[in-house]
């Protein structure tokens, strides 16, 4: 099923919704790579409908009872309950998300208003401000019982798990592209021991286990349309045990390269020291005295990890077809995952230099 077929429900789901009141329109919104979004304006409010893509996250269900753990526990601790986490709007009958006649299951969250999304941040000291926002998103979780939370995607950030579903996706060769990927596939051969550096670690009982969102974009922070300061952090489906290096990692990943995650143009993609420095500052500040030595020494690590794996899940998903995150256009995903290598190529450059910077700004 297309994702147009899979969106021709969206009026059916509407009417469990009818409570909410007449709708002036449903549309299409946001740069989200994985659920199909839409802004949903009635006459007295705005929503956000979103079809949850099954394929990504075969337990629907599962993912909404952890969402709504997680924000209860967040809004009990909130200054503004409405704005600094999501609100989840139930259907007609008081369920969390419906289900529709063709099997998808769809849910609804009360727009936050006076709230913006941006894919880039606007300057050093706004990126500082998202890494203490994700830094403080973790510490509100930080009591918050692991065991509650159902595993939304296993071995999410599994990176050497990742490595072996390449592995298999380049052996598979699916649509006949492994040939004309070589380079890319000997790039992510060629780090095939880095990849399991925080899985060892781990073992070793150098990094713990932590509850983190796992997907730390600047997408997924709402910022205040007017201050630009960050209000509410989004996205939760992937809120599970995980390590805070990574949440890190993402978000250093996505916003301190100095070009889009799509850029095709690889001599623009580098990773910024400048924006890695403040969003460190900012990211220790937010965790407030939680992370251990050994995690904050990882830091760097995190970073490369997350780019290494995110370019070869774009990469795994070229192979198997485009079946994972949304494309805009033939090649997409592997211009992302070019230029997701590109970036970790930098960054295995300046690794010295970030720890340095984290050193420095652990003093
Ligand atoms: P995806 O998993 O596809 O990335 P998201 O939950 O991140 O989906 O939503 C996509 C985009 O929709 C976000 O980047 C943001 O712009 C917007 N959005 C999502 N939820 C809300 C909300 N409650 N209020 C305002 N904007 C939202
Ligand atoms: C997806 O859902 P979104 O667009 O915020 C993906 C992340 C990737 C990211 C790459 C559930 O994030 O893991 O890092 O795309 N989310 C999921 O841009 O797979
Ligand atoms: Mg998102």
């Amino acid at each position: 099923m297309t994702r147009e077929e899979a969106c021709a429900k969206k009026q059916e789901t509407l009417s469990e919704y009818s409570h909410i009141g007449k709708i002036i329109s449903c549309e299409l919104y946001g740069n989200g790579h994985i659920n199909d979004t839409f802004l949903t304006v009635t006459e007295n409010k705005r929503y956000i409908l979103q079809r949850i893509n099954n394929t990504v996250f075969p337990h629907p269900d599962e993912i909404m009872e952890n969402i709504a753990g997680v924000t209860e526990h967040i809004r009990a601790k909130a200054g503004d309950p409405k704005r600094a986490t999501l609100t989840v709007v139930k259907t007609n009958n008081g369920a969390p998300f419906y289900k529709d006649s063709i099997g998808s299951y769809w849910r609804m969250y009360d727009f936050v208003e006076g709230t913006v999304a941006r894919d880039r941040a606007e300057g050093i000291e706004d990126f500082e401000t998202c890494g203490e926002a994700f830094g403080r998103f973790q510490g509100m979780l930080a009591d918050f019982d692991a065991s509650r939370l159902h595993e939304a995607i296993v071995n999410f950030h599994n990176t050497p798990v990742r490595y072996e579903n390449l592995m298999r996706a380049v052996a598979a060769d699916k649509v006949g592209r492994a040939e004309s990927v070589r380079e890319e596939i000997s790039f992510a051969m060629a780090h095939e021991e880095f990849a399991k550096t925080l899985a060892l670690a781990y073992e070793s009982g150098d990094l713990p286990l932590r509850v983190t969102h796992n997907d730390t974009k600047l997408n997924n922070i709402l910022f205040d349309s007017v201050n630009k300061a960050p209000v509410c952090v989004i996205d939760l489906d992937t809120v599970m045990g995980g390590f805070s290096v990574n949440d890190f990692g993402d978000s250093i990943r996505f916003g301190a390269n100095t070009a889009a995650e799509d850029e095709t143009d690889l001599s623009l993609v580098s990773l910024d020291l400048g924006l890695f420095e403040a969003y460190t500052r900012g990211f220790l500040r937010g965790c407030d005295g939680r992370l251990t030595e050994k995690e904050i020494e990882l830091l760097p690590v995190g970073a490369m990890m997350m780019t290494f794996e995110c370019g070869m899940r774009f990469l795994t998903d070229y192979l198997e077809g485009d079946v994972y995150f949304r494309i805009h256009h033939e090649g997409h995903n592997l211009e992302r995952a070019r230029n997701q290598f590109a970036l970790v190529a930098d960054m295995e450059k300046k690794l010295d230099a970030m720890k340095t910077i984290v050193a420095s700004c652990n003093k």
